[in-house]
């Protein structure tokens, strides 16, 4: 997904405060990109700027060392190795895109980011998390999102619409179902832990994934996405301060 800024003119969090930081995660073909567009358009449509890139990518280092993480078959990364590539595209995509969007009081929007790393360098593929944790710090600044939206979805069914929609398997995907489903159980590890995070039943019709997206913000960001309706999961009213 490439970079798309929209054209609002209005801050997400009142005038002088910094703008929003959202991410949306959860394993393959769980519907992560359908659901960043929609909301990016709902943002939009709000006179808000929402600014959506994609991880690994987004930034053309990070475009790059995507390329050699997914597509290159033929080259056998281990998994450390695999971690810093991740990182050194994080680090990328934090001042290229993450740092500039919230200076200037935009919503940048992720498809995904630190979590993917802690569930599938760390619970998927065994890495220490603790060390995994203390490596991302490093790449963000220590800067984490305000809110993190899981699509929990059981990691057979994400992968029967990733065949469905047609797509062929990248290397991390060819790393088996064993790995796949330790990263959809690691997902909710960290959901439990973490009150920025919340999962959101990813089995519903995007319809109705949409909705639960759209009344977790409106119960955490009342200013300004109060309007919108649904039920919620929510664990916290207030939203947290962004920490670096
Ligand atoms: N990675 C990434 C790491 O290992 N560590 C890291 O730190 C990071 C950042 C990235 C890979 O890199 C790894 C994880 C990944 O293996 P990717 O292509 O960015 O790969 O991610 P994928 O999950 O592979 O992307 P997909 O496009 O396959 O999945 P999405 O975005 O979750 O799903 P989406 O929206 O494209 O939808 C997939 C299909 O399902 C349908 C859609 O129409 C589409 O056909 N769909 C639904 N069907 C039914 N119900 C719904 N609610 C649906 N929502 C969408």
């Amino acid at each position: 997904m490439n970079p798309s800024e929209g054209s609002g003119a209005s801050s997400p969090r009142g005038e002088g405060r910094r703008g929003l930081f959202l991410v949306i995660e959860g394993v393959e073909g769980a519907g992560k990109s359908t659901q960043v567009e929609r909301l990016a358009h709902w943002i939009d449509a709000l006179g808000i700027e929402a600014v959506r890139a994609r991880e690994p990518g987004g930034t053309a280092v990070g475009e790059a060392v995507r390329e050699i993480l997914l597509d290159r078959e033929e080259l056998r990364i281990g998994a450390e190795s695999e971690l810093f590539l991740m990182l050194a595209a994080r680090a990328a995509f934090m001042r290229e895109f993450v740092r500039p969007t919230l200076q200037r009081g935009a919503v940048m929007i992720a498809d995904r980011f630190e979590f993917s790393t802690f569930a599938y360098q760390g619970f998927g593929r065994g890495l220490p998390l603790e060390e995994v944790r203390r490596l991302n710090a490093f790449a963000t600044g220590g800067l984490r999102p305000d809110l993190v939206l899981i699509l929990d979805l059981p990691a057979a069914e994400g992968r029967a619409r990733q065949r469905t929609a047609g797509k062929v398997d990248d290397r991390i995907e060819a790393s088996g179902d064993g790995f796949l489903e330790r990263v959809a159980s690691g997902y909710r590890v960290l959901a439990e832990e973490d009150d920025r995070a919340v999962l959101v039943d990813a089995l519903l019709e995007p319809d109705g994934v949409e909705s639960r997206i759209r009344s977790e913000l409106a119960l955490r960001f009342p200013e300004p996405f109060g309007t919108a309706g649904g039920s919620t999961t929510s664990k916290q009213p207030e939203p947290p301060p962004l920490s670096e």
